[in-house]
């Protein structure tokens, strides 16, 4: 058969075998199969040898045609099938359904208690400061009046890093450092974070929270302790809360108090919420009508005189843990909660 016969032929087969494709893969494959660099149509145009020498820029213009030809002839199909494709896509597609809200993060209640305690006490003045949670055992317990054999310093309560470096036990060592940064009083600040102890059981965690204040100035006295913390607490509890101080003992501390207030539940009575008397009266506070909720002091001399302080000043400090705090707030009886990062719990304390 005549080479320009073959080319018609070719021509007439694609077409029909085009339209009886069904996806767009068939359609690639076929043009592959007939138009592709080895495919029908360049087995033809290879044969041009066999034509005489003047019939050979006609044909080869004719096969240049054709190849044009089918190539629109199977990209129309191809739009075809995309055409077909995006309509199916769009009946599937319901725009009366109700869209899906994206889900909504929330603070950490031990980050929101944090925050507020923090609040109330720039308020009054008192500035935040943050440091590291590795410490040297200077900042940690030398400067705190830790004596060497103090058991704190023991392997059983601390976890160390190296020979003289610690994860911090306490906040304090923000309190050395704001300290030897301003090299004299008056100071006034307030350090929150991360500490940790060798501690783990239902009402102990490796890593819990603190917050540590500080006043330094002249003639601070226990009296301007029992103020701030009196309106701390009232800020922070509720304007009836009262404010009990009992002796206690810190190392960094002389004198030092452990603050209970009055009890959230039974306010003070010491009795059961539906009065029904009970062996030890309100759950909360164990019939005793107070919670303890803080320590505090006077700053140990030792303690000025490890950071330069002039021993004529005084100032007063105390600490609390977060996690307690919040706990008594927000009615929580496990400390688990806070730190297991379950949803349901952590979505009840957006703001
Ligand atoms: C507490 C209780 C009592 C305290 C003392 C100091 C420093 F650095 F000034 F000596 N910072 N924090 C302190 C005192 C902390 O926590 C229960």
């Amino acid at each position: 058969m005549k080479l320009i016969a073959e080319l018609d032929n070719l021509a007439d087969a694609f077409a029909a075998e085009l339209a009886g494709v069904a996806s767009a893969a068939e359609a690639e494959s076929l043009r592959n199969v007939r138009l592709g660099r080895k495919g029908d149509l360049a087995a033809l145009m290879n044969r041009l040898p066999e034509l005489p020498a003047e019939e050979r820029p006609a044909f080869g213009k004719a096969a240049n045609a054709v190849k044009e030809r089918l190539n629109r002839l199977l990209e129309d199909r191809l739009a075809a099938f995309r055409a077909e494709a995006e309509d199916a896509s769009l009946s599937r597609f319901d725009p009366t359904l109700p869209g899906r809200m994206p889900e909504r993060g929330s603070l950490h209640p031990i980050t929101l208690v944090m925050e507020e305690i923090c609040g109330i006490l720039n308020n009054l003045g008192f500035e935040t400061v943050y440091g590291p949670e590795v410490e040297t055992d200077f900042h940690n317990f030398g400067a705190l009046n830790f004596p060497d054999d103090h058991p704190a310093r023991d392997m059983q309560d601390t976890l160390f890093i190296a020979e003289g470096i610690v994860m911090r036990t306490h906040t304090s060592p923000m309190q050395v450092r704001a300290m030897l940064e301003r090299k004299k009083p008056p100071v006034a600040v307030i350090a929150p974070g991360k500490v940790y102890r060798r501690d783990y059981d239902l009402t102990h965690s490796p890593m819990f929270h603190q917050i540590e204040g500080l006043l330094v100035d002249e003639n601070i006295s226990l009296a301007h302790l029992r103020g701030v913390l009196t309106h701390f607490l009232r800020e922070f509890f509720g304007a009836d809360v009262k404010l009990r101080f009992r002796p206690s003992f810190f190392p960094f501390t002389e004198p030092s108090v452990e603050v209970d207030m009055s009890c959230l539940i039974c306010r003070g009575s010491g009795r059961r919420e539906d009065g029904k008397g009970g062996e030890d009266g309100c759950r909360v506070c164990k019939g005793t009508g107070w919670l303890e909720i803080l320590g505090a002091g006077m700053v140990d001399p030792a303690v000025f005189a490890a950071v330069g302080f002039d021993p004529a000043c005084a100032g007063f400090a105390f600490g609390l843990g977060v996690e307690r705090v919040a706990m008594l707030k927000y009615g929580i009886d496990d400390l688990r909660m806070f730190f297991e990062n379950d949803l349901r719990f952590l979505g009840q304390f957006v703001k």
